[in-house]
């Protein structure tokens, strides 16, 4: 018996399965719309942990995250938003293209061959869910019961795995296909195929990318947010209603700072300390974001004032007693930060009350969910 060949598997009969001439679900088609894929895939990537280590630092990163640009978390989690956008019709893209693969016989060659397909399986279904469900929290839709956020972590790393995978198992085909053919095999079939993909991402992103790239505002027609569209020129995703902060609980309210030296402050008293206006933008993880200007005091002031020692963090509290953003921690970069408010006023007006009055942070390079509302309490840690 001959050991150094592997026992054959035996040959079944093919079913009629469908069979597909079309000339665009080869390899070279696969390849211009999977490098195109794999670019907005590997922008939503590295936006991603970029977001995930901003909202999440490891105890050790905490005082070392960048506060400047103070554009940056608004530029990165704009393209994470609008690159994973523009996957979405990248993706059906590719799966047309290759989905007569699906009908192939005989199904399964070899073990490799098995496992080849197992992977390209958790890949397709790994993107699919996460584009999907990603675009849905853009909407603030969550008909899911898991928590989105550490479930998009989790299958983004799923699906890079799979992807790495993919790219090493087809790396001959992928180098193959690259460059544009010598003869021109490029036709102009799959020109015009590659054209209307183009168009439909071009058409996808113009119609939803001015929710944070303002100069396009006026195109923005799909995005939930509009830039515009809130009080004080503001979008709001929280109201105070919806927070539970009352009149009632308003007319009782002091700023605590807790520290060394503990003090408790007035509206008015914190409306008598040295005022600093600055321009910094809200940039929502959900992808909209809009500059605003913001009059209010200096952070580190009132840090000073409670005697913080220098590599001090912070907790802040708001009135808002439940939720993942009543209480919002802030390493030193942030806190000593000259731009980093006790917010009072937002476009020359005192703050509304959904944005937080009587007393906001802004922060800059940073997500907006812990730029908290109704501040109620600082303290240093
Ligand atoms: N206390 C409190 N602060 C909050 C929130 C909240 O729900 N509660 N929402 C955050 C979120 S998700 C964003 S994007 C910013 C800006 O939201 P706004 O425009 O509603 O102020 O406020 C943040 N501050
Ligand atoms: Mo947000």
């Amino acid at each position: 018996m001959d050991l150094s060949r592997p026992p054959r598997l035996p040959q079944l009969p093919r079913p009629p399965l469908p069979v597909f001439r079309g000339r665009l679900h080869d390899p070279r088609t696969a390849t211009v719309i999977g490098r195109l894929l794999g670019a907005a895939i590997l922008t939503a990537f590295v936006t991603g942990l970029i977001s995930h280590y901003l909202q999440q630092p490891p105890g050790w990163a905490a005082n070392l995250l960048p506060s400047r640009p103070s554009w940056g978390y608004r530029l990165t989690q704009g393209l994470h938003v609008a690159s994973g956008i523009a996957a979405i019709p990248l993706l059906f893209a590719k799966l047309w293209t290759v989905y007569p693969r699906l009908f192939e016989w005989p199904p399964v060659r070899s073990v490799a061959h098995a496992l080849e397909r197992l992977s390209i399986g958790v890949l397709v279904g790994s993107v699919l869910l996460q584009l999907l469900t990603g675009l849905l929290n853009t909407l603030q839709w969550y008909p899911w019961p898991w928590n989105f956020r550490p479930a998009h972590w989790a299958l983004a790393w799923v699906a890079m795995g799979a992807l790495l995978v993919h790219i090493a198992v087809k790396a001959p085909q992928i180098a193959a296909h690259w460059q544009r053919p010598a003869l021109d095999a490029d036709g102009p079939d799959r020109r015009s195929f590659v054209a209307a993909v183009s168009a439909a991402v071009g058409a996808v992103t113009l119609t939803t990318v001015g929710q944070s790239f303002t100069p396009l505002k006026d195109f923005d027609l799909f995005a939930p947010r509009h830039p515009d569209h809130g009080p004080q020129g503001l979008p709001v995703n929280r109201t105070a209603a919806a927070a539970g902060i009352t009149a009632e609980r308003l007319t009782r309210w002091r700023l605590r700072v807790d520290g060394p030296r503990p003090y408790e402050l007035t509206l008015d008293e914190l409306r008598a300390m040295r005022q600093h206006s600055v321009m910094l933008p809200i940039a929502c993880v959900e992808g909209w974001s809009k500059n605003a200007h913001w009059t209010g005091v200096r952070i580190t002031d009132l840090l000073d004032r409670a005697g913080a020692p220098p590599g001090a963090r912070l907790r802040v509290t708001s009135m808002q007693r439940h939720g993942a953003y009543a209480v919002m921690d802030m390493g030193t970069s942030y806190a000593r930060d000259p731009l980093t408010l006790l917010a009072l006023s937002l476009n020359g007006q005192t703050l509304a009350l959904d944005h937080g009055f009587p007393a906001r942070v802004i922060a800059p390079n940073r997500p907006g969910v812990l730029q908290t509302k109704w501040v109620e309490r600082l303290e240093v840690l």
